[in-house]
């Protein structure tokens, strides 16, 4: 009885955190999950040449924190790996937004530039245009016909793939190297599966 009464009181006074959260995002847009650093790393990650831990910087994001890293020029790409997993299904057809900006747009890098891991799938995306140094919005389109493939084939995805990796992801990646040589890249305001 009193496990039972406490545990009912929890769930009540958490329920208006989860609902800002989850369903207004951090920055007040609708999304299935979101992150906008302006208190800490919000459990994101580096892969590949950068620092496994990305740095959280609490000034001149747009606006205020967000996260940064810094290549360290072993000959591959980095990316920030984002803390979403599990079922997205309902994000088919809304978007992934988010800014980034670098700190050269000279020697510029191809690559796959958002990777989506799950459902047996590996499905990437390539923007249009590099991010410059100032904040660059991107929003990507997140149904079969915005031009996903698969990463390393390069085959158009089809609707029933993307919904597969959508309902079950275990990894989203996006490519925060785009200049060979030194350079450094940061991220702010992504909203994951919003209108
Ligand atoms: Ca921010
Ligand atoms: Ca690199
Ligand atoms: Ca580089």
């Amino acid at each position: 009885m009193p496990l039972k009464s406490s545990l009912a009181g929890r769930a009540f006074r958490w329920w208006p955190f989860f609902f800002l959260s989850g369903s207004l995002g951090c920055g007040g847009l609708p999304a299935l999950a979101s992150s906008n650093f302006d208190r800490f790393a919000e459990n994101w990650k580096i892969s590949g040449d950068a620092n496994p831990v990305p740095e959280l910087v609490a000034e001149g994001g747009n606006p205020d924190g967000h996260i940064c890293a810094t290549d360290q020029e072993e000959g591959t790409v980095w990316y920030f790996v984002a803390p979403y997993k599990g079922d997205f299904s309902r994000a088919y057809g809304r978007r992934l937004i988010y800014d980034l900006k670098q700190s050269q747009s000279f020697g510029l890098l191809k690559g796959d530039d958002v990777v989506l891991y799950g459902g047996g799938y590996e499905l990437s995306f390539n923007v249009r245009e590099n991010p410059g140094t100032k904040w660059t919005p991107y929003s990507v389109t997140l149904s079969a016909d915005a031009g996903w493939q698969h990463r390393y084939s390069k085959v158009p995805a089809t609707e029933d793939e993307l919904k597969a990796v959508l309902s079950n992801v275990t990894s989203l990646s996006i490519r925060g190297e785009y200049s060979d040589g030194p350079d450094r890249g940061c991220l702010d305001n992504v909203y994951f599966g919003t209108p």
